[in-house]
């Protein structure tokens, strides 16, 4: 899906700002009436203040006007959304538009044209909350009977983050010609020696045209070269490398009659990726992933698009000595995967598949409910919003060339029997619709151990979230090192080709918090903790990659193990380094990003 841009042929306005809010049951027909207001974007749990609107689950209604811009009949207007979490209902002055499931990634409608001549639009939005056995993330959805008789809707997350809502991205309307541009698909080809690359850019309009012209630039915008036949060889292309990002870009232009129909620029990388012998490689040398798992979380605006937060993230990530990210546990913004685009972060990106795993809430407090008998694969009814967040996900980001690798869920219950009927199509899926056919992983919970899991063989990557010395071993590293290398080892020797790549490790730390013994929670707990888990990751040839849980602290349900959040970040919420910054700086500044591993 096209990121919203002004060309010739098309222009782009925000709708972003202040808007009407209610949350309740109300008729889109009837001008909602209300004295509250809502920023978007934004989620509006914190911002709304009063406790019961901050948890609040179900409608919640927002409303603008705006005027429509001058179109000429061969144009057309459209609303786009960034996101909307978790679904949105679209009504034009009280006609329904259309709607869409799932919270982490774009869509848009065509408005109809008998509103064209209208003076202004009032634009509706309803956006719904509830998470269940259908949608992703999962939620356990329940409903309570107060005391005076009112049933409360409540989502218990079944999974670590807090549920933030709201209309979370940008809000645009722009014009296009009705016979446009559908979608740009850019592929590359680099030779084994990466002295030539071959650009394919595929390109989808409504209707077919007489000419469609492509030409492609290098950053300077100096012309590269025009595109035959849809390709274009390149001979020493400059190469998207890690940390030295290299962009150039594609002008598509659609011509009928000799006049310029549509025109769109897509910017591209020219990289490659693959895995092999049980390393993973970028443009042909072994890579080391150095990063973290993150989330998008800051104060006030919770899960809402942060532009400066992203790229204070970013700027810390690479002060630090990293390289590299994870989306953890959503499809991130499109601001954001066009921000490591920008500055060479490579990134691993996973669609909200999160949660699918039988009460992990009441196993993560710890309520003596881990051996219970779980029937995960019969309860989930996730399919169908699985396959459409995979195509989503790689319909939007598929010509990023930050992007390295899809996740195709993070921690399901893969121990379960079940689990492999579900993920084979959905892996399958995800390699198929990948025009680049990146790898796939599927992150890996520490109970589906080696002897129980029932799916890492069928992913390229062994990604695996690890807590020893934390869930396990709490507070000994002795026994937790000895347990991590024992595992490790397993691994290894199961699928001696496959790279393992720690996705999460980690260990809850209050800032400011010492003790004489180290004892977990103290900054002087955390800095060992890691220091074990190092020594013991150096150990594993095949190990291509370490990326921390997490890179901040952020907000969480309320829970028995969580205190205000999750304290795991080598950040505070507000972006503070803890005291085992330092030694993550030396170790990742010591660690090149190529050939660490490889002997
Ligand atoms: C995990 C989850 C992550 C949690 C983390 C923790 O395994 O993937 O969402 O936040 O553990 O801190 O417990």
């Amino acid at each position: 899906m096209l990121y919203p841009i002004s060309t010739k042929s098309r222009a782009v306005h925000s709708l972003n700002g202040v808007w009407r809010f209610m949350q309740g049951a109300h008729s889109p027909q009837e001008v909602l009436s209300t004295n509250e207001v809502m920023v978007v974007p934004t989620s509006f749990n914190d911002v709304v203040v009063d406790k019961d609107k901050r948890s609040y689950i179900g409608d919640n209604w927002y409303e603008t006007e705006f005027s429509v811009p001058r179109l000429d009949s061969k144009e057309e207007l459209v609303i786009r959304f960034g996101s909307v979490t978790h679904h949105g209902a679209i009504y034009v002055n009280g006609q329904f538009l259309g709607e869409h499931k799932g919270g982490f990634t774009p869509f848009e409608f065509v408005v109809p044209e008998e509103l064209y001549q209208e003076e202004t639009i009032r634009l509706t939005v309803c956006v719904n909350n509830e998470l269940n056995y259908t949608t992703l993330p999962v939620g356990n959805y329940v409903e309570e009977v107060q005391e005076d008789g009112s049933v409360r809707k409540k989502v218990l997350e079944n999974f670590d983050f807090y549920n933030y809502a709201g209309i979370h991205r940008n809000v645009h309307l722009y014009t296009r010609p009705k016979n446009h541009i559908k979608d740009i698909i850019v592929t590359t080809q680099l030779s084994e020696d990466l002295s030539e690359a071959v650009v394919k850019v595929d390109v989808q309009s409504v209707t077919p045209v007489e000419e469609v012209r492509m030409t492609i630039f290098a950053e300077d915008k100096k012309v590269v070269g025009r595109l035959e036949n849809g390709q274009l060889h390149i001979q020493s292309p400059r190469l998207w490398e890690v940390l030295d990002a290299y962009l150039y870009s594609v002008r598509v232009e659609l011509w009928e009659k000799g006049e310029l129909v549509d025109t769109y620029t897509e910017s591209f990388g020219i990289r490659s990726v693959k895995v092999e012998n049980g390393q993973f490689f970028i443009n042909q040398k072994p890579f080391y992933f150095k990063g973290f798992g993150k989330h998008e979380d800051t104060y006030i605006n919770g899960r809402g698009l942060n532009e400066a937060a992203n790229l204070i993230d970013l700027n810390l990530l690479k002060e630090i000595g990293a390289n590299s990210f994870r989306t953890s546990h959503y499809p991130y913004s499109e601001e954001m995967m066009r921000l490591a685009d920008r500055m060479g972060i490579v990134v691993i990106d996973e669609v909200p598949a999160v949660g699918l795993f039988q009460q992990f809430s009441a196993a993560l407090d710890l309520l003596g409910d881990g051996e219970k008998q779980r029937n995960t694969w019969e309860l989930m009814q996730t399919k169908e919003a699985h396959e459409q967040v995979i195509d989503e996900l790689i319909a939007r980001d598929k010509n990023h060339p930050s992007v390295v690798m899809w996740v195709v869920a993070n921690e399901p219950a893969s121990h379960e029997d079940g689990a492999r009927a579900y993920f084979k199509p959905l892996i399958e899926r995800m390699r198929e619709t990948d025009p680049q056919h990146r790898p796939v992983t599927l992150v890996n919970i520490m109970m589906a151990t080696p002897d129980k899991d029932q799916v890492m063989d069928l992913v390229d990557v062994i990604s695996l979230n690890r807590y020893y010395g934390w869930y396990v071993h709490h507070g000994d590293l002795s026994k937790a090192e000895k347990g991590l290398r024992e595992e490790l080892l397993r691994w290894q020797s199961l699928y001696p080709d496959k790279p393992i790549l720690i996705t999460e490790y980690g260990a809850d730390t209050l800032p400011g918090l010492h003790s004489m013994w180290d004892i977990p929670y103290t900054e002087g707990y955390q800095i060992d903790y890691y220091t074990m888990n190092h020594g013991v990751f150096d150990e594993i040839s095949n190990l291509v990659g370490e990326q921390v849980w997490n890179f901040a602290d952020f907000e969480t349900n309320v829970m028995l193990i969580r205190v205000k959040g999750n304290h795991k970040g080598l950040f505070s919420r507000n972006r503070e380094p803890k005291q085992v910054v330092r030694e993550f700086k030396k170790r990742w500044l010591a660690i090149p990003d190529y050939h660490y591993k490889s002997k």
